[in-house]
C-alpha cells in the first residue's frame, strides 16, 4: 500500500488528478491537501468523497507547523505537488502571494519530504517558465531551454523549480519537474480562457480577447496530463525533468471562434480589450522525452474542445455556483465590461 500526497488536489488540474489515481489505484491511499482558496471546491468530489482510499486535509502548503506533523504522521511515499496560484493576470495585479504559496510553500513541502525520506516528489511546473516563442512554427521549448519567465506567476513557478533541483543535486531528494502547456478540460474555474468563453457564450455575454487575439497556446487536455503523472511519477529516472504536450498550437482567437461555432453563437460576441501586460506570444512544447518514456496524448484539440463543451453543457450548476458568487467581483474589476 502506498501513501500519495497530492496538493491542490481541489483546483483543476490536482482534482481530475486525484480523481484519476483513486480510480485507477485502489490499492494506494489518496491523501488531496488543499487550503480550499477561492480556486479550490470540493464538490467536484462528491463522488469519490466516500471511497476507502481518499482522505481530505485542508491545510496551507505555507505552513509549517501544519505540514511538518501531517508528513511525520502519514509518512507519505510520494508527494505529487500541484498547489499553487496559477492565474497570471492575478499575479499581474497581486503578486505577493505568488511568491508565499509557489515558492515558501514548495519550499516547506520539500523540507518535509527530505526530512521524512518520500520515494519521490514530483513538481507540477509549467512551459510558462521557458518564457515565450515566437511565431515560427519550427521552434519549440525543449527541457534544455533557458528558463526566462516573464510574468510575477512564471518568475515564481521558475523560482520553486530551481529549489527543487538544488533539493535534488545538494540533498539527494528524489525528484522529477513536469513542464506542462495550458491545460483545459472538466472543471476549469472560469477565470482561463476556455471555461470563461464557454460560460459566457453560453449566457450570451462578451467574450473579452487579449490584444488582437493572435497569441498562440498549446493545447493538452488535463486527462492527458494527468496520464502523463502516472508516467512520470512511476516510471521516470530520478532528476529528470519533462516537457508536457502534445502539439495543438491555437491562436486565442482560433479558440474562442471554435467555441463560438460549436455552440451555434455569433461571432459579434468577441471584443477585443486591451492586451494582457508582458503577454508572451506563443507557446510550443517538444514532448520527445516524455514520449520515449512512454507517453502518448488520448486527446486531439477536436475530440478535447468537444468534450468539454459537452461537460460544461452538462454541469451547469458547478459553473454557474463559481461565476455567481465572489468571482462576479474579480471579474467587474479584471475586465470593466
Ligand atoms: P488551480 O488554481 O485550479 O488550483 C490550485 C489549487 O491549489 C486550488 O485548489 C487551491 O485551493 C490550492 N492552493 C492554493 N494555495 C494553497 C496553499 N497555500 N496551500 C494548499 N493549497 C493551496 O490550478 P491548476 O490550473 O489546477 O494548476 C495546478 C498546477 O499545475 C499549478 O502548480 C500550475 O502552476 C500548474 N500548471 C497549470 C497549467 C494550466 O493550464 N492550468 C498548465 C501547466 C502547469
Ligand atoms: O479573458 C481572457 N482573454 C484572453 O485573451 C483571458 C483570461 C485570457 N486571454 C488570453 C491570454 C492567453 O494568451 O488567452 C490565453 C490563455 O490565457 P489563460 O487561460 O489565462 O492561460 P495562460 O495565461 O496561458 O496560463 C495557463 O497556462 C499555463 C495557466 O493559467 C497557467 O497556470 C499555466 O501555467
Amino acid at each position: 500500500m502506498k501513501k500519495v500526497l497530492v496538493t491542490g488536489g481541489a483546483g483543476f488540474i490536482g482534482g481530475n488528478f486525484v480523481r484519476y489515481m483513486a480510480d485507477k489505484y485502489s490499492d494506494y491511499q489518496i491523501y488531496n491537501l488543499d487550503l480550499l482558496t477561492y480556486a479550490g471546491d470540493l464538490t467536484k468530489h462528491r463522488d469519490i468523497e466516500n471511497k476507502a482510499n481518499y482522505h481530505f486535509i485542508k491545510a496551507d502548503i505555507a505552513n509549517r507547523d501544519e505540514i511538518k506533523p501531517l508528513f511525520e504522521k502519514e509518512r507519505f511515499d510520494y508527494v505529487i505537488h500541484f498547489a499553487a496560484e496559477s492565474h497570471v493576470d492575478r499575479s499581474i495585479t497581486d503578486p505577493e502571494i505568488f511568491i508565499r504559496t509557489n515558492v515558501l510553500g514548495t519550499q516547506v513541502l520539500l523540507d518535509a519530504a527530505r526530512e521524512f525520506a518520500v520515494t519521490k516528489f514530483v513538481h507540477v511546473s509549467t512551459d510558462e517558465v521557458y518564457g515565450e516563442l515566437d511565431f515560427d512554427p519550427n521552434t519549440f521549448f525543449t527541457e534544455d531551454t533557458p528558463l526566462q519567465p516573464n510574468s510575477p506567476y512564471s518568475a515564481s513557478k521558475a523560482s520553486s523549480d530551481f529549489l527543487v533541483r538544488s533539493y535534488y543535486e545538494t540533498y539527494g531528494l528524489p525528484m522529477n519537474i513536469t513542464r506542462c502547456s495550458n491545460n483545459y478540460g472538466p472543471y476549469h474555474f472560469p477565470e482561463k480562457l476556455i471555461p470563461l468563453t464557454i460560460s459566457r457564450v453560453l449566457n450570451d455575454q462578451k467574450v473579452p480577447v487579449y490584444g488582437d487575439g493572435k497569441n498562440i497556446r498549446d493545447w493538452l487536455h488535463v486527462i492527458d496530463h494527468c496520464a502523463a503523472i502516472d508516467l512520470v511519477m512511476h516510471k521516470a529516472p530520478s532528476g529528470e525533468v519533462y516537457n508536457i504536450g502534445g502539439h495543438n498550437e491555437r491562436t486565442n482567437l482560433e479558440v474562442v471562434k471554435t467555441i463560438i461555432h460549436a455552440l451555434g453563437k455569433s461571432e459579434d460576441l468577441i471584443e477585443f480589450v486591451e492586451d494582457r501586460l508582458g503577454h508572451d506570444k506563443r507557446y510550443a512544447i517538444d514532448p520527445t522525452k516524455l514520449e520515449q518514456l512512454g507517453w502518448k496524448p488520448t486527446y486531439t484539440f477536436e475530440t478535447g474542445i468537444a468534450q468539454t463543451i459537452q461537460w460544461y453543457l452538462d454541469n451547469k450548476e458547478w459553473w454557474e455556483q463559481i461565476i455567481s458568487g465572489e468571482y462576479q467581483k474579480y471579474f467587474e474589476k479584471q475586465y470593466a465590461m
